[in-house]
């Protein structure tokens, strides 16, 4: 593979681990545990993997224990995220620290490659090209879901052909939450096999106390953040257009707020707000309009709107608009299936309740189709196919025109528009998330050395230099609450929405106003892996705000 200059520097970085896990390890167990709500429907569920305690290693002055050769099963689950190369290389090192003769396998294109027995070994030599290189491609990733019996019992006879010890699933919640069934499921059947989570995924909505960031966060909205600032510098040039920028995150609008709080653009919409605020499309629109007149006054006919992936969803309306069709496709399946795109829209109407067919019926043609395709295999409306920041930004031009008519406003309102997701999700990752993926997956080995199964690998303190970054491991149950999930209870991870009294939103809604009627872009630049620790070395403003730390 011919690399480029940077990839062969950049090869050579070795990643800084935890002084807990520079040497020999002990570990010092915690109490037992609680899940975050539903404790008794939990603990029913999980009844050998509930409970457990919270675990922390912690150097020690010679090995607990010397471990004999084990094997360690991988799997990236989901969309990528930058560093995924580096848990695998944290996990490689760690086993092979452990006993040189213990061996990592691959499974292919995530976990339907446990199911359908496609794997690799990783060797030294495969692993040498993948290190602090960003991308999944070392084995590839997939979406299959894990959560059937036969998909474990299958899973199982590939695991003891390779007489693999432990199984590690680097995921998403959803698959977290898997990992966690899983682990229950081989100790409730008495097979010999640990399976730890590790936290991942660019959306960053995986976080509580023990799991300070999901990694991946950090460098994709770095790489949003240098893209940002150079609109916002050619906007500011030309002075003639607003841009309208849709940032990834499925659900959770973390990344769209610490891409705000990196380059100050004159509005980002927060999707957990407009809930909270019941706030309806049109609320969003007049906003939109109230800036852009604003500023027209004061002569600028230019600006920069950040618009969160997960938005559609947020809206009242639009979620129970969402939450019919999501029925209807079901039910009507096969009276749908091959109709031409007017009649498909039709045939999704009639069957719609009064109040949801109207506003189906409102929207732009291009947009009730988006919101008309197949559903993913979590059952989810794939937002990243909808396209909001031009249904949004069309709304605000025919009510500016609108506006115009009544007197009310009185510029031009010229539109460019981009989606900021897949660019940045298989970067190089920062050294902030070489450090802590590296960290995850050497933790991640010393956690199977532990024995334990059904823990996810937590490495904490992170806005610390790495040398104090505390490492061990958190019971997944823990994490979990019950939710509703294709109209059934389920036994899932909390994900983390923005919180709306949590210090990174506090800190963007004070500068607000200040930066709608203003130009105050900020021009944050490429990621930097060489140079000052200030600029290489800085974790996010989300990471830092939360911990109370200073931001500049
Ligand atoms: P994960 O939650 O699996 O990490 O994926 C996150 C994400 O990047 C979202 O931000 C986005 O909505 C989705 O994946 C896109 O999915 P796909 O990769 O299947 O197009």
């Amino acid at each position: 593979m011919k690399k480029s200059a940077l990839q062969r520097v950049r090869a050579e970085y070795q990643p800084k681990l935890p002084k807990a896990l520079q040497g020999d390890v002990k570990l010092k167990v915690g109490e037992p545990t609680q899940s975050v709500a539903n404790q008794e429907e939990i603990k029913s569920l999980f009844p050998h993997t509930y409970g457990l305690p919270v675990v922390e290693f912690e150097p020690a002055d010679k090995a607990e224990r010397v471990e004999e050769p084990f094997n360690v099963g991988i799997i990236l689950s989901g969309g990528q995220a930058p560093g995924g190369h580096n848990v695998v290389s944290g996990i490689f090192d760690g086993i092979k620290k452990l006993n040189k003769e213990s061996r990592l396998y691959g499974f292919l294109m995530g976990p339907s490659g446990l199911v359908n027995h496609q794997y690799m070994e990783i060797t030294a030599g495969y692993l040498k090209d993948y290190r602090n290189t960003g991308g999944f491609d070392i084995i590839g990733s997939g979406r299959t879901k894990l959560e059937h019996p036969d998909q474990f019992d299958k899973g199982l006879e590939i695991v003891k052909e390779l007489n693999i010890k432990a199984l590690v699933i680097i995921g998403g919640d959803d698959s977290n939450t898997n990992a966690a069934v899983l682990a229950e499921y081989y100790k409730n059947i008495g097979a010999d096999v640990q399976v730890i989570g590790v936290p991942k995924t660019i959306d960053g909505d995986l976080k509580n106390e023990w799991i300070e960031t999901s990694f991946g966060f950090d460098t994709a909205c770095k790489v949003y953040s240098e893209m940002i600032g150079n609109i916002q510098r050619d906007c500011n040039s030309a002075k003639k257009y607003y841009h309208f920028i849709k940032l990834m995150g499925r659900s959770a609008s973390h990344i769209a707020l610490e891409c705000a709080l990196e380059t100050q653009p004159n509005v980002c919409l927060i999707s957990e707000e407009i809930q909270a605020k019941c706030m309806t499309l049109d609320n969003i629109v007049n906003y939109l309009c109230y800036v852009v007149a604003e500023r027209a006054k004061l002569g600028w006919n230019f600006g920069t709107v950040l618009v969160p992936e997960g938005l559609i969803e947020f809206i009242p309306s639009m979620k129970k608009l969402i939450q019919e069709l999501n029925d209807v496709l079901v039910e009507y399946a096969s009276e749908i299936e091959g109709l031409a795109e007017l009649d498909k829209l039709q045939a999704i109407h009639s069957h719609l309740s009064a109040a949801n067919a109207e506003l189906y019926k409102s929207l732009p043609k291009d947009i009730a189709l988006q919101l008309s395709l197949d559903r993913d295999s979590h059952g989810n409306v794939q937002v990243s196919l909808i396209e909001t920041e031009s249904l949004i930004s069309r709304m605000v031009g025919e009510r500016l025109e609108e506006m115009a008519l009544e007197g009310q406003y009185s510029g031009t309102f010229k539109t460019q528009h981009h989606f900021f997701g897949y660019e940045g999700r298989c970067a190089d990752p920062t050294n902030f998330d070489a450090d802590y993926t590296y960290a995850l997956g050497y933790n991640a080995a010393m956690l199977i050395n532990a024995g334990l199964t059904g823990y996810m690998s937590s490495v904490r303190n992170l806005t610390d230099k790495p040398e104090n970054w505390i490492a061990g491991g958190i019971p997944i149950t823990m994490m979990m609450n019950m939710e509703r999930r294709n109209g059934e209870l389920k036994p899932v991870i909390q994900k983390a929405l923005v919180n709306l009294n949590g210090r990174p939103y506090l800190k963007f809604a004070s500068m607000r106003e200040t930066l709608a009627l203003n130009t105050l872009y900020q021009y944050p630049g490429p990621i930097q892996y060489f140079g000052p620790s200030e600029i290489c070395d800085r974790p996010s403003m989300t990471l830092l705000l939360e911990h109370d730390k200073p931001i500049n």
